[in-house]
């Protein structure tokens, strides 16, 4: 791609250029990605979504002289680790600014060299609704589900709207992933295949292989003290397996299952414990140690227990709850518009 290097609208040649060449045409309607520009041709509409840990920003806006709205994500960058470049880091070229210090501490900002200072930017142009709406932060309410509204609203929703279970079934029929298949125990009762995630990209800091039993249940809401065995077998054989072919230890592994998952059929995460992958938060993980044992003291605490979720503004358990009276969100005070 073309470096394109602008600090103000003026100095802009690129874009005037093509802005020129178009002055009698009618407004572009093509991708401003055929062509060179720059972020000054970009006004802000509004910020769709900011996250301070990830350190991004979504935001909605339009570029002059094209059709249609952008959708711009700027996310900081990584620091580099190697001893190298981390010289070069703790270059005299890096500013220093102190803000302030007390005692031992002190605090400063500081302002790397060009190179280090880069902010990935990713743009979308021209952004349709649906991209619009999918980057716009939701706002989230948690539900306190009990038994009673699990198979008044969540068990026929989720039976009538779940995604296609098809790829587990490929997996447990040998159809698909084969080459991706760690470990298979076929016994119908206590059998499972550990697999690669689809989302793990094979390095060891960010390992995550889900367990898929042939006993086909929906989600923990249906476990009790008949399924104890399927899920001591899970830990042990996979904690097992894991150890002998990559080295991670039973004790470096974060073992849940997720309540609300995105498919309903139960399957357990093994994920590297220092990977804070997402879908680790205490609304929707549950440690497969802790399920076992909640079993083992009460053989039905999946059908008596309260089990927390969120659920996102939109949502079709949103929308459920919210028709049911279980999320009021009468009197709430919009505080991000
Ligand atoms: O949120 P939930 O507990 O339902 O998570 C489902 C997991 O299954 C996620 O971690 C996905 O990355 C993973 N997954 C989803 N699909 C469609 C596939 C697939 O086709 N193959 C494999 N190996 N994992 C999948």
């Amino acid at each position: 791609m073309a470096e394109v290097s602008c600090n103000s609208a003026d100095e802009c040649t690129p874009t005037k250029k093509t802005k020129t060449e178009r002055e009698n045409e009618s407004e572009n309607s093509g991708s401003i990605h055929d062509m060179e520009f720059c972020l000054s041709a970009f006004s802000v509409k509004k910020v769709l979504q900011y996250n301070c840990m990830r350190k991004q920003i979504y935001i909605e806006g339009a570029f002059k002289g094209h059709e249609g709205p952008a959708v711009v994500l700027l996310e900081k960058q990584n620091f580099p680790d190697d001893q190298e470049t981390l010289k070069e880091l703790f270059d005299s070229g890096t500013i220093l600014h102190k803000l302030y210090n007390n005692d031992i501490y002190g605090n400063y900002e500081c302002f790397p060299l060009k190179k280090y200072n880069g902010i990935n930017a990713t743009i979308i142009h021209p952004a349709t609704a649906k991209h619009i709406e999918k980057f716009r932060r939701k706002k989230l309410y948690i539900v306190d589900e009990t038994y009673e509204l699990y198979q008044k609203i969540t068990l026929p929703y989720i039976e009538s709207n779940s995604f296609s279970l098809e790829w587990v079934h490929n997996i447990l029929e040998h159809k698909a992933e084969q080459d991706k298949v760690v470990y298979e125990n076929n016994d119908k009762k206590t059998g499972f295949i550990l697999v690669n995630d689809l989302k793990w990209d094979g390095q060891p800091n960010t390992l995550k292989l889900i367990a898929l039993p042939f006993q086909k249940i929906r989600c923990i809401r249906e476990l009790n003290e008949s399924h104890l065995s399927l899920l001591k077998n899970i830990k042990e054989a996979g904690t097992a397996v894991i150890a002998r072919k990559f080295n991670v230890l039973a004790s470096q592994l974060r073992i849940y299952l997720h309540y609300q998952p995105s498919y309903y059929y139960l399957h357990v995460h093994f994920a590297y414990l220092m990977f804070e992958t997402p879908g680790i938060y205490v609304e929707k993980a549950h440690l497969l140690s802790t399920v076992i044992r909640n079993i083992e003291l009460m053989s039905d605490y999946y059908t008596k227990a309260v089990l927390s979720y969120v659920v996102a503004e939109g949502d079709g358990l949103y929308t459920k709850f919210l028709e049911e009276g279980i999320i009021n969100v009468a009197n709430s005070k919009n505080t991000e518009d």
